[in-house]
């Protein structure tokens, strides 16, 4: 980036509105919060973008199940996803982050203007941007939209675990629960406020079905099969037969990807991270081994008002 605009963006950002997130400053923009990196690349993705009309683009807010989307979507997407042949895979040789890359962490991130022109088609992308945000030519053109979400207790325990993860290679010491637990309700957390984020693409699901699916992680776990078949479905590419949708299921399953080399010793060069912080326990309910009764209480309470007449719901 050219240094005069270095210098508007750094002026931008030190006018925004800023909080402390696990070491670190985050900045409000639009009425979501962005780690500074993150925030420029944003910019540009949402001004810059173009989608074409085969476009996939997963979208979520933080630590609800995009890893398994990543993973899933292109083994629907892609045909060797549906050979017998499991040597094929590319999940044997890349983590799921490297086979739908993200507009603000990896496409938009050194150049505001990259070269996609030797992208094939479909192309596959994933983005952490709330609704509002999103490029408008993703909103108005024919690409599909899926997004997927979770219990935010669940999806506040992971975020945690991953974060103070993240701290601890660089030597901080992990950020006490409690406090970002306060942080988490106050939708001061990064690509949030998680219940915006969620309303966002609820309220466009209902309106446009055949534009965006709306998945939740409980139902994922719960009916894998099922949920893949209709996202299949979703994506205009259904299963022929029952196997085919059972090969998916295990190459994406967490068993399976947290155990692969890859998975386990790779480094995300994006964002420094180990690659196995992206696998950890995966099971709903997990909130019950951290949240005392008055965080319980406080965040369904939380979720229950600002869902309030939308229809969603996200409590198990
Ligand atoms: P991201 O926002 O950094 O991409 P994301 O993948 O959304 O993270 O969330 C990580 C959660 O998904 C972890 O949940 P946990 O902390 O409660 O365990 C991770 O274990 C879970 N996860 C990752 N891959 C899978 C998978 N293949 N199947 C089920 N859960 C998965």
């Amino acid at each position: 980036m050219e240094s005069s605009s270095v210098d508007k963006l750094s002026a931008l950002i030190n006018e925004l509105p800023k909080q402390p997130w696990y070491g670190a400053d985050l900045y409000n923009w639009k009425g979501f919060w962005y780690r500074p990196h993150h925030l420029s690349s944003t910019m540009a993705a949402s001004s810059n973008f173009q989608a074409k009309d085969d476009d996939v683009i997963l979208t979520s807010s933080m630590k609800t199940g995009t890893t398994w989307m990543k993973a899933i979507i292109p083994t629907i997407m892609n045909p060797v996803g549906r050979t017998d042949d499991d040597s094929l895979d590319p999940l044997l040789k890349h983590h799921p982050n490297e086979l739908i890359p993200s507009l603000e962490i990896q496409v938009y991130s050194v150049n505001p203007h990259p070269d996609l022109s030797n992208m094939v088609s479909p192309r596959l992308f994933r983005t952490h941007m709330a609704y509002p945000l999103l490029p408008e030519s993703i909103k108005t053109s024919g690409c599909k939209i899926v997004y997927i979400t979770r219990d935010p207790k669940d999806t506040f325990v992971s975020t945690c675990h991953f974060m103070n993860s993240v701290i601890a290679a660089r030597g901080v010491e992990p950020w006490p629960m409690s406090e970002a637990f306060e942080s988490f309700c106050k939708g001061v957390h990064t690509f949030g406020p998680f219940h915006d984020h969620v309303l966002g693409y609820w309220k466009e699901s209902l309106k446009r079905p055949e534009k965006i699916c709306f998945m939740r992680y409980e139902d994922m776990k719960k009916d894998p099969k099922g949920e893949v078949k209709k996202l299949a479905c979703f994506l205009g590419r259904p299963f022929e037969k029952d196997q085919e949708v059972e090969k998916v299921v295990w190459r994406c399953s967490l068993e399976r990807l947290k155990n692969l080399e890859m998975n386990q010793h790779g480094v995300d060069p994006w964002l420094g991270i180990d690659y196995k912080h992206y696998f950890r326990r995966g099971i709903v309910g997990d909130w019950k081994n951290h949240f005392t009764d008055e965080m319980k209480e406080k965040l369904e309470q939380l979720t229950a008002m600002k869902f309030e007449g939308s229809g969603l719901s996200l409590g198990y």
